[in-house]
């Protein structure tokens, strides 16, 4: 069971994710739970951890050395908002940071975590390129008695002993919403597209089942008749629709599981002569870009993945490091824009 922020603000358990029209009404639920950004006290049923359960020590984060690795290099807005909120959290707080960025390469995020624990990290922040591979990563940690939160894409590894919490969005819930966005935009009927992110990692994989299941329980007539990888990236997102739509050219709706991807997808479309409207494209992340494609008329509706860990995760910390019990899964809130709230909203888009 996961404990969801909103558990930890309405001390209830929550739903893991607003609804479209929470947010589409003031734009201001995302801000008010960014505001609000505490680690989730452990809702009864939550499984939880502690310093003892985990083994190691007791520890003052103000005088610790926190390691944060980030895997994806900085061109995609997702990673300079993840970075800037683990950064502005540290500042904040006055905790020493160390960073490393992995420049999207695995070898390299492995040899950046080993080096951050020779530089001495007491404890780490790990925001995984893969779910897999990480075990030498995780023996080293325990050796030398380094706890480690994850944020945002889950290692297969077990919690309270090989990490101590996951912080993440409900990336299902998100496929789920993008599905809601597009039938609302397709009516539910027609031909449509998967822009798939990067193969190995959990975000991909549940972003694409949210989405399937939906499509199939709320709108059968939508049928999903490509679907091929952008690796999360804007330049192959739109070699692939190019692709697209010369294979399927009455295609009516794109799903691109990143706004990355959804914005190649634009410049594809653009490229072959197509009008705004023309196809319908949901995209998740909710960055500043994409959010302003619903404005122009060319990205229907965009799911919030919510990139603002700092907060959390070093409230997680803290709250570890003196001992108490912290949740082993945290689920961060996401908003999401569509027409009716994209002029608004776009100053909460990163
Ligand atoms: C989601 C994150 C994804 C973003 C992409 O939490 O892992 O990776 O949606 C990024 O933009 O590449």
């Amino acid at each position: 069971m996961v404990v969801s922020l909103a558990a930890a603000v309405a001390l209830t358990a929550g739903s893991c994710a607003k609804s479209e029209d929470d947010t589409a009404s003031d734009g201001t639920s995302s801000a008010a739970a960014d505001a609000a950004q505490k680690v989730a006290s452990p809702a009864p049923g939550g499984k939880t951890c502690t310093v003892d359960a985990y083994g190691g020590a007791k520890s003052d984060l103000k005088t610790a050395t926190v390691g944060f690795s980030q895997s994806e290099k900085e061109a995609n807005p997702f990673r300079i908002a993840e970075t800037q909120s683990i950064e502005d959290e540290a500042e904040k707080r006055g905790v020493r940071l160390l960073t490393a960025n992995a420049q999207s390469q695995f070898s390299k995020q492995i040899s950046d975590v080993q080096d951050l624990l020779a530089k001495g990290a007491d404890l780490l922040v790990i925001a995984p390129l893969n779910s897999d591979g990480w075990d030498p990563v995780l023996q080293a940690a325990a050796a030398k008695k380094v706890p480690i939160v994850t944020i945002d894409r889950k290692i297969n590894a077990t919690a309270c002993k090989d990490y101590v919490s996951f912080i993440a969005s409900d990336f299902v819930e998100q496929g789920r919403r993008a599905a809601d966005q597009m039938i609302e935009a397709t009516g539910g009927k027609g031909e449509a597209a998967i822009l798939l992110g990067s193969a190995g990692n959990n975000v991909t994989t549940e972003r694409t089942k949210g989405f399937k299941d939906r499509i199939a329980a709320k709108a059968p007539g939508l049928e999903v008749v490509f679907e091929q990888t952008g690796d999360f990236a804007r330049e192959k997102g739109q070699q692939v629709t190019e692709q697209l739509i010369q294979s399927k050219p009455g295609i009516k709706g794109i799903y691109a599981e990143n706004d990355e991807m959804g914005l190649g997808a634009v410049a594809a479309l653009k490229g072959a002569g197509k009008k705004a409207g023309d196809v319908e494209i949901v995209t998740v992340d909710g960055t500043r870009n994409a959010v302003q494609g619903i404005v122009d008329g060319w990205i229907s509706g965009v799911v919030e993945s919510n990139p603002r860990f700092g907060p959390l995760a070093f409230q997680t910390l803290d709250s570890f490091t003196k001992g108490e019990s912290v949740a082993q899964d945290i689920v961060i809130e996401d908003s999401a824009y569509t027409a009716a709230n994209a002029k608004a909203g776009i100053g909460r888009a990163y």
